[in-house]
């Protein structure tokens, strides 16, 4: 029997149109999805829409229809996005399915009735945008501890759930189950920041609003959204407190939660507690992946920098945006996402080393064998260690896939297929061709670039499955199997259907920002204001920034690091790689000073870094700090004296 393997999205509000990190999750989780059912997994992946709460409320009531005809429209435009983007689910949920409802109230009516439910009054910090109490110890200036939104005071009976009674049992489960919460960062994050500090009761109901799962017997208050949206995973299932279906019996407790950081505490806190109340089994593990902002700035309308998969699709293909996706974000850290970055990649990755390889050994087969796939003979030259290549990325997938490293081993396999281009440079069939010893030679060599493709392909299908079966297709074989010379001799190649064009650079901003102008009409009279207001700022000197307390100033933690290495990053004019010692710590730091200084000129020295800043992507790479440096026009790092401690604290 196969081995069952559950996973799931998280499930996006139902307030508007999900943006293209919204459907990053989708593409990642489909693709390790993929993975497994390849791997021979049963696999259920579920997705679904979170269609209940205040904001959905209120934008209903600002069109000036029901909340129900608001998530209808919204829910089939995430369904339209999902299937376009290639998502395989097994299930779609809805938050207002009458089944999910039925199972929700079940469960809180069976909470209340066990006691880790009561009644009592909740007066707090509210954030009206999250939904969310918060206590005076988590509000700093009155500011919604989540999303940095103003709060205000408000008072309400309401339903608590008793968290503190399972905080000890969570701990443990998480201490004893390191794979549990993923990456380990946001374990400890979670551990220190929530657990250990003492958790609250946490307050379950809501009744300033209506569009929510009725609690049972008391129809004034409305189920928190979180209880209602984390129910999701086993609701879908089957699961009700009476009876808990067959898809629940096979495939809980789930594998893997695949969602993002911002809700990893209500995935690792109040979901697991929700379980040990209701006597079932945990999931495996929550992997809370980072987040993909536009650039450096997180997406949002009101910035007018949001991406949407649809737009994106229509000029990259769906491959070239999930290849964008799985290959571009970052285990852990945050990713980025720009035009250039997309057109950058398509080009290199897929136009030219993936497509290129493909099209020119296809080509190279018809001329010179008619399109029937050669015998090889006798191993020679770089053969053995194209081979290797080959096998190298069938276990650099595998291991990349295993622990959720998507990017990596998307990687593998575009080493390999750089490889294989290499091994047309090293053999030059063209050359093979002109003798008759060397047409002998030509058969392996045409053989193992073949058969590099079909296993490179077969590796990509949970990546690009579009452009692999396209691949698989023209090499007319369905063996699939991950192994070196698979594919038969003396069968005859198809057609092969158009691969990625390249993408003309300027062409296609052109496009982009024609499109982007209508769709955004105030976002380039803005960007205009912007170069205005920077124009005029060079001019001055910068404001000073708000007055702050001490406490505050000692938030940015700086230290003395001495450089150790230093290089220009390839494909970047602005920026250098440091590799810094600080004692304690290696760092390495991306830092646009390439046009002011050469790596030899600050290999040795000692500078001044910004040491607990977040780990952000630039130009592919993970800079972990900032070093510190001033001037427009001619910029100049700020060294410490050669005599500074390395890792001392500079305030
Ligand atoms: O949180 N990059 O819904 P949501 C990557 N309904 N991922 C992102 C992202 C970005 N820029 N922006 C959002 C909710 N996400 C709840 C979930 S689950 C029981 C209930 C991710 O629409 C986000 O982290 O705000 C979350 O995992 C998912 O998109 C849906 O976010």
């Amino acid at each position: 029997m196969k081995e069952k393997f559950y996973i799931t999205t998280a499930i996006p509000y139902c307030s508007g149109k999900p943006h293209i990190g919204n459907t990053y999750e989708v593409i990642l989780t489909d693709a390790i999805a993929r993975y497994k059912r390849q791997r021979g997994y049963d696999v259920f992946f579920l997705t679904g829409t979170d269609e209940h709460g205040l904001k959905i409320e209120n934008a209903a009531k600002e069109k000036g229809i029901t909340p129900k005809q608001y998530v209808d429209e919204v829910c089939d435009r995430v369904k339209g996005i999902w299937k376009l983007v290639g998502a395989s689910y097994d299930k779609f949920i809805r938050t207002t399915d009458a089944y999910h409802e039925e199972a929700v109230k079940g469960i809180f009516k069976r909470l209340l009735d066990q006691g880790d439910i009561y009644k009592g009054e909740y007066e707090g910090w509210y954030c009206v945008p999250d939904e969310s109490f918060f206590t005076d110890t988590q509000v700093t200036d009155g500011k919604c501890p989540d999303c940095g939104r103003p709060v205000q005071r408000a008072k309400e009976e309401a339903y608590f759930f008793r968290m503190s009674k399972y905080a000890d049992r969570l701990l443990k489960h998480i201490e004893d189950n390191p794979e549990f919460i993923e990456p380990e960062a946001r374990a400890k994050e979670m551990i220190n920041n929530f657990i250990k500090p003492g958790l609250q009761d946490l307050c379950v109901t809501r009744s300033s609003f209506t569009w929510g799962v009725p609690v049972p017997g008391d129809e004034k208050h409305v189920i928190y959204v979180w209880i209602d949206a984390l129910s999701n995973y086993i609701t879908a299932m089957g699961y009700s407190v009476d009876e808990k279906g067959e898809l629940y019996s096979k495939y809980w407790p789930c594998d893997v939660h695949v969602i993002g950081k911002d809700i990893v505490r209500f995935h690792t806190i109040y979901w697991p507690i929700l379980l040990m109340a209701l006597g079932e089994p945990l999931p495996k593990k929550i992997y809370g992946h980072g987040w993909m902002n536009f650039g450096v700035d997180k997406m949002s309308k009101s910035r007018g920098n949001v991406m949407y998969a649809d737009d994106l699709v229509n000029y990259f293909g769906v491959d070239g945006v999930r290849y964008y996706a799985l290959s571009e974000m970052p285990y852990s850290a945050d990713g980025s996402i720009t035009y250039d970055a997309l057109i950058g990649k398509y080009n290199t990755d897929l136009a030219n080393n993936l497509g290129n390889l493909v099209s020119r050994t296809v080509a190279m087969n018809k001329k010179y064998f008619e399109g029937v796939v050669p015998q090889p003979g006798e191993e020679q030259g770089p053969d053995a260690e194209l081979k290797a290549a080959v096998l190298e990325a069938i276990a650099g997938v595998d291991k990349g896939m295993e622990g959720y490293h998507v990017a990596d081993a998307v990687g593998c396999v575009f080493d390999m297929l750089r490889r294989a281009n290499k091994y047309i440079d090293e053999t030059t069939p063209w050359v093979l061709a002109k003798t008759e010893e060397g047409r002998v030679r030509l058969k392996t060599v045409i053989y193992n670039l073949l058969e590099s493709i079909r296993v490179g392909a077969c590796l990509l299908i949970p990546f690009i499955p579009e452009t692999a079966e396209k691949i698989l297709s023209a090499l007319s074989t369905d063996n699939r199997r991950l192994e070196f010379g698979g594919l038969e001799s003396g069968i005859t190649l198809g057609e092969l259907a158009p691969l990625f064009a390249r993408i003309d650079e300027a062409k296609m901003m052109e496009r982009i920002a024609a499109d982007r102008e209508a769709a955004f009409p105030t976002a380039k009279a803005e960007e205009k204001q912007e170069e205005a207001k920077a124009e005029e700022e060079e001019k001055e000197y910068e404001a000073l920034a708000p007055q702050i307390t001490f406490d505050e100033f000692l938030k940015p933690d700086l230290r003395v690091a001495k450089v150790l290495d230093c290089v220009a990053v390839p494909k970047s004019k602005k920026l250098l790689k440091l590799q810094l010692d600080l004692g304690f710590d290696k760092r390495q730091v991306l830092s646009g000073i390439a046009k002011f200084y050469k790596p030899e000129e600050l290999i040795g020295r000692k500078v001044i870094m910004v040491a607990n800043l977040a780990p952000r992507m630039m130009n592919g790479e993970e800079s972990n700090g900032m070093v510190l440096a001033t001037g427009e026009k001619d910029v100049r790092v700020l060294f410490a004296a050669d005599d500074a401690v390395i890792g001392d604290r500079v305030c």
